[in-house]
């Protein structure tokens, strides 16, 4: 694709961010400067659209705000004040201090914390890993988003691609639940768009009338966190009204008599109770779905954040098996298509970890910041990727450890982030016009080549580059990167042999910028028409032992052993949990939910006027009893507050939400809002497989009285 004259050129790209749409790209390139980005028509899930974050992606690498070179703090923590040093410089004082470091406290008290600022194979979130297991630092277990959900589709219907989402044209019943996809999977909605105009029916399940909901033929709104007493009443019905498959139950499903029996507990009328959906609401639910063939689910990541989550999205995962769903094309299930032959092994060296080593899940970095007891303290963190004062829960616990004097912080970024702030030492990163990348999805069959269309501005460099220095100032000559090119590191990054590869080549992705895995084609792809789960038992598991003695947390988000904190046990059958810190007795008598923005993809974009002219600034949504009960009425300046925190925002008092809960948007910075940000009221609670309760959340509001 690239252009023979060097003036203009254009090279594919791929969407680095944590999106299940992951598109693929095309870097039109003008005398060196990235002059428009546009979608790589190869994809045939993504096409030649963008969505509204990324249609103007050369904006973002030309902000006059990105970092530019290496700095070292020269004011308060969190002042944001810093002078320009070199990389030699930058790099000496890391491995200075780091002996030290290691020389009193030893290896492990050093963190690394790298989230999902980029997905790529070689400077995503494990891009540090074969650095830090080499170096014997703490392993970090990151659980924040999709552990849990992940880890309830593996213990149902397995690493299962399920069902595409492009053969979502051919159903004629589709419920999208948990998931707002007009925002945040925008590349499915012309799919669903393609079966609604052919008679299917489209159903939303959410609290909150989001865009999606609002478009759907039937929205239902149950109260947040209960989904597993409403999926287990639709099995209820199901079995009740003999809509059972029972010829595909029978044949490839494990455990029905267990199932049905947690499900009897659950008939609809009591189901109304706890869920707030009325029970022949419940009852037409569960017998359209069964009637209606193709069904498909599609399962967003909105549910795990609640503590009945990852059991709720077992429950629903066993509803296409019982239906005899995924018998059709168009039928089934799609959750997290991620299963990709790349090598982790071979970019992550999960081998060096001793296994002595110590296991930390980083959803309690506040905690674990600020916990005199833990033995080695945490005296060096290193971030990247990642923006945890914003994005991690509990933020003001966050923001106190990382203003303690005695810990070494280095922060590697694009922007001054609300963490970056807080760092001793800050590293310039690029972006991904800037760099060579893999990319494969969490939402789609494809994987994108993203290549290096531009220099990048100042010294800023990628991740991959990164932990090459780090790796040769540490005299760790073995890492992959110090003996590998990025171009050998990617072409080998993939198992070209593995099945799902079977036919494509590193030369086809060369030329195409994308290539399907080798499946069926989406007119013809019926995954578990026969069963052929790939679960220990090769069936849709109804019952699974997988999580009983132990916490179970998906593989492919984490390596090393769980963190023994996390080590809940999750029973065989899916059961309801009710959410822990909401309390109608408490002072807090609110249930906050903080979900995805329209404009900005998690904190990314929230610095960009341009950004938040799209998405406004920090609302606060509360349906109008509770508004009037506190006198608050829309426009009005409130407060969001509870132990833990408080968020300033405006009020925008809508029928759009529950009685009961009210919506603030997460990624807004808290250095940019006029107080606080969604996760100063978070709590830093793990659950089902590590995932943090990020909606489990009582809050009180107030209006903010004008100032006299
Ligand atoms: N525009 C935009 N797109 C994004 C992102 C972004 O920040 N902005 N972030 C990306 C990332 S990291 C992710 S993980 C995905 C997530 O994308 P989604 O899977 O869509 O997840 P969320 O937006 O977190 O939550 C989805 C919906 O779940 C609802 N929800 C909350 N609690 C419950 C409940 O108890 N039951 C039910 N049924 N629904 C509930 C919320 O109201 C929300 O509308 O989006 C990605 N895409
Ligand atoms: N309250 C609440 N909190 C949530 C959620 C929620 O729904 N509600 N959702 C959770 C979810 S789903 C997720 S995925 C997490 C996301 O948590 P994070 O991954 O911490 O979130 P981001 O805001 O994407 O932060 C990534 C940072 O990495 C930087 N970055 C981007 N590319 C690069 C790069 O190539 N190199 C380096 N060094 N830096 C780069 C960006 O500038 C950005 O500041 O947040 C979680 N937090
Ligand atoms: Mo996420």
């Amino acid at each position: 694709m690239a252009a023979t004259d060097t003036a203009h050129k254009t090279v594919f790209g791929s969407c680095p961010h944590d999106c299940p749409d992951n598109c693929a790209m095309l870097f039109d390139v003008d005398n060196g400067r990235l002059v428009k980005v546009r979608g790589n028509p190869n994809n045939s899930f993504t096409t030649d659209r963008l969505c509204q974050k990324l249609n103007d992606y050369d904006r973002h690498h030309y902000n006059p705000d990105r970092l530019l070179y290496p700095m070292r703090r020269v004011g308060n923590k969190g002042a944001g004040e810093f002078e320009r040093i070199s990389w030699d410089d930058a790099l000496a004082q890391i491995h200075d201090r780091w002996q030290q470091v290691i020389s009193q406290y030893g290896a492990e008290a050093i963190l690394p914390y790298g989230y999902a600022g980029n997905l790529g194979l070689l400077n995503g979130m494990n891009a540090g890993d074969a650095f830090f297991n080499r170096l014997g630092a703490t392993t970090s277990e990151s659980t924040f988003c999709a552990s849990s959900n992940v880890t309830a589709q593996l213990m149902t219907i397995g690493p299962s691609l399920g069902t595409d989402p492009e053969s979502f044209i051919y159903s004629k019943y589709i419920i999208i639940w948990g998931s707002n996809p007009i925002s945040t999977n925008s590349h499915l909605w012309p799919f669903v768009l393609r079966a609604k105009r052919s008679g299917a029916k489209v159903v939303v399940i959410d609290p909150l009338r989001t865009r999606t909901a609002a478009r759907a033929d039937w929205h239902i709104a149950p109260r947040p966190g209960t989904d597993v007493v409403l999926a287990l009443s639709m099995i209820e019905t199901l079995v009740r009204k003999e809509l059972v498959d029972r010829d595909y139950v029978e044949k490839y499903c494990l455990g029905f008599d267990e199932l049905a029996g947690a499900a009897a507990a659950w008939p609809p009328e009591r189901a109304a109770e706890i869920t707030g959906i009325a029970a022949a609401d419940i009852e037409t639910l569960a017998t359209e779905y069964a009637q209606t063939q193709p069904a498909v689910i599609r399962v967003g990541v909105g549910l795990e954040r609640h503590p009945s989550g990852g059991q709720a999205i077992r429950a629903i995962d066993c509803l296409p098996a019982l239906v005899g769903a995924w018998r059709h094309v168009g039928g089934g299930l799609l959750q997290m298509p991620i299963f990709v032959p790349s090598r982790g092994d071979f970019l992550s060296r999960p081998d060096w970890i001793d296994p002595a080593t110590r296991v930390l899940n980083i959803t309690r970095i506040g905690e674990i910041l600020n916990d005199p007891a833990l033995d080695p303290p945490i005296k060096s963190l290193f971030v990247w990727n990642a923006n945890p004062v914003s994005q991690a829960p509990d933020a003001n616990s966050v923001a106190r450890g990382l203003a303690r004097d005695d810990l070494f912080t280095i922060v590697s970024e694009q922007f001054m982030t609300d963490t970056a702030r807080y760092a001793d030492l800050l590293l310039p990163a690029t972006m991904a016009a800037e760099q060579d990348d893999i990319q494969t999805s969490w939402g789609h069959f494809y994987i994108n080549l993203n290549s290096k269309a531009i220099d990048p501005p100042g010294e800023a460099i990628p991740n991959v580059d990164l932990f090459r220095r780090l790796a040769r100032r540490m005299g760790f000559d073995d890492d992959p990167r110090c003996t590998l090119s990025d171009t050998e590191l990617l072409r080998q990054s993939l198992d070209w042999d593995a099945p799902l590869l079977a036919g494509q080549s590193w030369e086809a992705l060369l030329e195409k910028g994308t290539l399907r895995v080798s499946v069926p084609p989406p007119d013809q792809y019926a995954p578990h028409a026969e069963g052929n789960f790939p679960t220990p038992s090769g069936k849709c598991e109804f019952v699974s032992d997988l999580g009983v003695e132990h916490g179970f947390v998906a593989p492919p988000l984490r390596q090393g052993r769980p963190d023994k904190q996390n080590s809940a046990s999750i029973a065989r059958v899916p059961d309801y949990t009710p959410n822990v810190d909401c309390d109608t007795d408490a002072p807090y008598p609110l249930q906050l939910l903080s979900p995805k923005s329209h404009g900005f993809l998690n904190s990314a974009y929230a610095n960009e006027a341009h950004k938040i002219k799209v998405q406004g600034e920090q609302s606060v949504m509360i349906n109008p009893a509770d508004a009037a009960q506190r006198d608050i009425e829309t426009g009005d300046e409130v407060r969001i507050h509870n132990d833990r925190g408080t968020l300033i925002g405006t009020a925008e008092v809508s029928e759009k939400v529950l009685v009961g809960t009210v919506v603030a948007h997460f990624g807004y910075w808290a250095s940019s809002n006029k107080a606080g940000a969604a996760n100063a009221l978070t709590a830093a609670r793990i659950g089902f497989a590590g995932a943090p309760g990020y909606y489990d959340v009582a809050v009180e509001l107030t209006p903010v009285e004008p100032a006299s």
